[in-house]
């Protein structure tokens, strides 16, 4: 129904969970359900606030180092995956581990050993201090530079210009990778591209959708943490492509009433790690404010799904309650809360 002053929201799909995100909820979740409490996670199993306080509140321990967890003890590593050196210091301390590193974080861990083990200078563009990038260049680091922008092309030195890839993070954006590499590619005309998309699925889709709607947008409000990448990256995309204003938001509760003065139309979207119920929160928050009418805009339909990491499996599957694949609970395995 068209709302009689024209307000709507244009609501961005795909949106939300990926598949290596619900993969990992779940294999905590799944964790904490086999073993119990504690569970220790290395990190945050995915970058969103929600999420960890739902997960910790369910007896999952986060840690930032696997040094924090008790000897012997069990341990699940996050999506964004962890370097050889983490491995070796958790196998030290005799930890049992649960890799819940996405596998198209593993395919860019591969990519980075393979090229390394044929001694090219691997540029790996990506934001310096990123738990992926750290994962990633600690596959190589003999052979890894961090390109974290399209200005830093120009401080790169390598050792033969003739041999020389580029890979890169997942979750970046994707019109700003390309101009890194075209400034890359001035400087070294014969850089070797990765054998496939190193920035994956989800993070193309997410940013394809946004671009859609933005241009008929006053607003746009992308639902995700402040240090998930990928969710930051939606905001940009959104100005480039034409909203007036955009700003992130954890939940809700974060929106602003001044935001929407003089706005009819508000782009709504969120990234790799968030719950659908924040969206849903946001929405209600704006159909109280009149923006009722509700257009999806898809671009995409996404149906991959991940097995559970492996460790995992083999456990469930001894005591005989084994999933083959993680079942797409995501949108309503963490506990509502009201706005
Ligand atoms: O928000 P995320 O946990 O991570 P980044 O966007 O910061 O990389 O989303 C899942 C992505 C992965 C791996
Ligand atoms: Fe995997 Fe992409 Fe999701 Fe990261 S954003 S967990 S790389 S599917």
């Amino acid at each position: 129904m068209t709302s009689p002053t024209g307000k709507r929201v244009l609501l961005a799909a795909p949106r939300g969970y990926c598949a290596g995100v619900d993969r990992a909820v779940i294999a905590v979740e799944k964790a904490l359900e086999h073993y119990g409490a504690p569970v220790y996670v290395r990190k945050e199993i995915v970058h969103n606030k929600y999420v960890v306080e739902s997960l910790s509140d369910k007896g999952a321990v986060f840690v930032e180092e696997t040094d924090e967890v008790p000897e012997g003890a069990r341990v699940v590593f996050s999506a964004h995956g962890v370097s050889p050196a983490v491995h070796e210091a958790a196998a030290q301390r005799n930890l049992q581990t649960i890799d819940a590193t996405c596998p198209l974080v593993t395919k860019v861990h591969k990519e980075a050993v393979r090229f390394a083990a044929d001694d090219y200078d691997i540029l790996l563009i990506g934001h310096e201090g990123h738990e992926e990038v750290e994962g990633t260049a600690g596959e190589a680091p003999d052979h890894v530079q961090i390109v974290n922008s399209p200005d830093d092309a120009a401080n790169v030195t390598v050792r033969d210009p003739e041999k020389v890839v580029w890979i890169s993070q997942t979750t970046l954006s994707v019109d700003e990778t390309m101009e890194t590499v075209d400034r890359l590619r001035e400087r070294f005309p014969t850089l070797q591209n990765p054998p496939s998309d190193d920035i994956c699925y989800a993070t193309q889709n997410r940013q394809v959708a946004v671009k859609k709607l933005a241009p008929e947008c006053e607003l746009v409000i992308v639902v995700g943490s402040a240090n998930s990448s990928n969710s930051v990256r939606l905001v940009e995309v959104a100005l480039g492509a034409g909203a007036d204003a955009s700003y992130r938001i954890d939940r809700a509760q974060e929106m602003d009433e001044s935001w929407l003065d003089g706005v009819t139309t508000v782009g709504v979207t969120s990234g790799a790690s968030v719950p659908e119920i924040l969206v849903n929160d946001v929405l209600a928050y704006l159909a109280e404010r009149g923006y009722g009418e509700v257009q999806e805009v898809r671009t995409a339909t996404e149906d991959l799904m991940f097995s559970l990491p492996k460790e995992l499996r083999a456990d469930l599957k001894a005591a005989g309650n084994a999933p083959a694949r993680p079942r797409r609970e995501n949108r309503t395995s963490l506990s509502v809360e009201p706005v």
